[in-house]
């Protein structure tokens, strides 16, 4: 068994939901990342993780997608 955490990031540069589904795919690809889950409407992206994530990790993998992210809590 693992223990899931979740981590939530807010997102700039969003326009439509094909927005954040290249977010979603670009993210799933971090290791440790289960699932990614953006909202464009609020421009937060909540990513499920099985053990400890890097948030740099995250905010590099919307960078790549062409976005910007930023840790929250
Ligand atoms: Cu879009």
């Amino acid at each position: 068994m693992s223990t899931t955490t979740r981590r939530e990031f807010a997102v700039t540069g969003m326009h439509c939901g094909s927005c954040g589904l290249l977010i979603d795919d670009e993210v799933e690809e971090v290791p440790g990342v289960v699932s990614c889950t953006t909202d464009v409407r609020k421009g937060r992206t909540v990513v499920e993780c099985d053990g400890p994530v890097d948030p740099a990790a995250v905010v590099a993998a919307v960078a790549e997608a062409g976005y910007t992210a930023r840790p929250l809590d």
